[in-house]
């Protein structure tokens, strides 16, 4: 599965696309009749050189342009992080500039071959072949503060998530220790992928999981849906924003045992700050680690998070009915079927 930045190639700076067109100016050979006046020999090979500096610069800007995601069918997961890391608009801005710049150098090159067209002697086919390099190079200098911020993007946005947005997505939540990994684990289909996780030194696990035919993404998030929300700085809110576009559902998981550390109380209080941050989603609560637990925990645990589906991960122990739920809450979102491939 890829994410649409994944395949951006690298972006050369001004000086590399300046340095590719003089060097692919000097390598031109031009296959030329002995026989021919010297002004013809030299009209040929200064257009075929125009041609060939044309196609490395101008040509080499518009793939550029092209290798970019249009930014208008960007999920909003992805057009929010490049929103929140590079700025939509400067992106857009960029991208107009360095187009715009490509098609100059065109109308310099035809404008060059005109001149070469028309030259009376090689000096002066020479001179407007010469005069073409001189305006592309600088030209492409201009833009390098674009192609700069064009490297800066794909720098960033290169490594996200190969989360699909259009596969229905349930977000694992829940104090460390409380069985995530291990229900993660348990249920996917192949190991889950582990991606470093936008503006963060964290990392996002992303596991498939195939319920029937619905093909689902489980996404466990360490550091991030694991601690207070109080506790998180700027950077990782707005990583919990992007995630919110993400996510479909959220399922948070108690450690009903204890075993890990934290009450049933400041689990639960955990949960309602979740609830907070993600207004606008349904969150599935599981008791975990229900082996473990005493009657007395289950029974708070029931007091304090309402009914909620009991579960013993390790033991393999109402996974099916976690599926099952998280299936039924997802309802009606249209995921693709799985088709035996792309996981
Ligand atoms: N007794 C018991 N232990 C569990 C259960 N599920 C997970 N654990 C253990 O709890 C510990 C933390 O689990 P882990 O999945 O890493 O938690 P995470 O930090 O939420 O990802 C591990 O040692 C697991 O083996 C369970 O259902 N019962
Ligand atoms: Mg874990």
């Amino acid at each position: 599965m890829k994410q649409p930045f994944e395949t951006m190639p690298t972006v050369l700076t001004a000086d590399e696309i300046v340095g590719k067109m003089l060097r692919e100016s000097d390598k031109v050979e031009v296959e030329l009749p002995q026989r021919l006046p010297a002004i013809m020999k030299a009209k040929r090979r200064e257009s075929s050189r125009v041609r060939a500096c044309e196609r490395v610069s101008a040509g080499y800007l518009e793939s550029l342009v092209r290798s970019v995601p249009t930014i208008e069918r960007l999920h909003p997961f992805y057009r929010e992080i490049l929103e929140l890391q590079c700025g939509v608009a400067n992106v857009r801005s960029a991208l107009g500039r360095i187009s715009r710049a490509a098609r100059v150098i065109h109308e310099v090159a035809k404008d060059a071959s005109r001149r070469i067209r028309s030259a009376s002697t090689p000096q002066e086919a020479g001179k407007a072949r010469r005069a073409f390099l001189g305006r592309a190079a600088s030209i492409i200098r201009d833009a390098r503060g674009d192609l700069e911020l064009i490297a800066a993007m794909r720098e960033k946005m290169k490594d996200l998530p190969a989360a699909d947005p259009s596969v229905p997505t349930v977000v694992l939540a829940g104090y460390p220790g409380v069985g995530k990994s291990t229900i993660l684990r348990s249920i996917s289909r192949a190991k889950p992928e582990v991606r470093p996780y936008p503006f963060t030194t964290k990392e996002l696990m992303i596991g498939h999981v195939l319920i029937g035919r619905r093909l689902i993404q489980v996404v466990d998030t360490p550091g991030i849906l694991d601690r207070p929300m109080d506790e998180m700085n700027q950077t990782e809110r707005l990583s919990i924003t992007a995630l919110g576009r993400l996510a479909n559902l959220i399922a948070f998981i108690v450690d009903a045992s204890e075993a890990n550390g934290f009450s049933l109380e400041s689990q639960q209080s955990l949960r309602s700050g979740i609830s907070g941050a993600f207004p606008e989603l349904k969150i599935l609560t599981f008791l975990n680690k229900a082996d473990a637990a005493s009657k007395e925990q289950l029974d708070r645990a029931t007091a304090i998070f309402g009914k909620s589906d009991l579960m013993a991960a390790a033991k393999g122990e109402g996974l099916e009915a976690f599926k099952k739920r998280v299936l039924d809450a997802l309802g009606p979102l249209e995921g693709p079927e799985w088709r035996g491939e792309g996981i």
